[in-house]
């Protein structure tokens, strides 16, 4: 991917130009807002396939995230080989059995209860896809040298929220699933150990029966995550 002839700066023309009129701006904005609020963690899914494509495109569309120093720090591993999400959902679930007995502390436990979540994880057999998420300490060029990654965390995070819109937008339902600690995954996934495992993401549709936590729906109002100084 990175090869030694692109490290020197070549500013082209902004392509994709975008033209609105403030009107178009404000609509567009507010559709928007209109469909994003319509997302939800759905933790029960049903087995209806989702095309592979489908995943893909999604993925495609997280991948042109915006990076620290376009390094791209990261990679997805999407499963939906039903042995295998069986090997991660026993290894999940053990891990999540410590956490659930005791290990998260009372604090967290508590903070935990209005969302319903258990050691039990379902969905990881059930929703057609996973699609684990590794943050990568550094890169390579393609002689194989190494270099480091800047703002890995911010990075994988921006990426990863950019594949849960995609997939919402996709007419999809997705569940972030973080077993702590993830570290089978790279064995599991045969990848490689600078890379971090940050998310398994569970994908695709809800089951006819799915409910979602009452409190998932409260958000906090605009006042309260905006401040404006003009
Ligand atoms: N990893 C556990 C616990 C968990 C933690 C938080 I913070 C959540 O918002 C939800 C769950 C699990 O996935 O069950």
């Amino acid at each position: 991917m990175f090869t030694r002839d692109h490290i020197t700066y070549d500013p082209i023309d902004l392509p994709d130009r975008m033209e609105m009129t403030d009107d178009q701006m404000l609509a567009e904005s507010e559709a928007f807002y209109d469909r994003m609020k319509r997302r939800h963690s759905v933790r029960d899914f049903s087995d209806r396939p989702v095309p592979r494509t489908v995943v893909e495109a999604c993925v495609r569309a997280a991948g042109t995230a915006p990076s620290g120093a376009n390094h791209q720090p990261w990679h997805f591993v999407a499963i939906s080989d039903p042995e295998q999400k069986h090997r991660i959902r026993l290894a999940a679930e053990e891990e999540e059995r410590r956490f659930y007995d005791g290990g998260a502390g009372d604090e967290w436990l508590k903070a935990l209860e209005p969302i319903g979540t258990n050691d039990d994880k379902p969905h990881l057999d059930i929703a057609p896809w996973l699609i684990v998420v590794f943050a990568q300490r550094w890169g390579q060029f393609d002689d194989g040298t190494r270099f480091k990654n800047y703002y890995v965390p911010e990075s994988t995070g921006i990426a990863t929220g950019m594949l849960l819109t995609a997939l919402h937008h996709a007419g999809l339902v997705a569940l972030t699933h973080t077993p702590n600690p993830m570290k089978f995954l790279n064995e599991m996934l045969g990848r490689p150990d600078h890379e971090k495992p940050t998310m398994i993401i569970a994908v695709g549709h809800p089951a006819a029966d799915a409910k979602v936590p009452a409190v998932a729906k409260i958000k906090k109002p605009l006042a309260e995550i905006l401040t404006v100084s003009e």
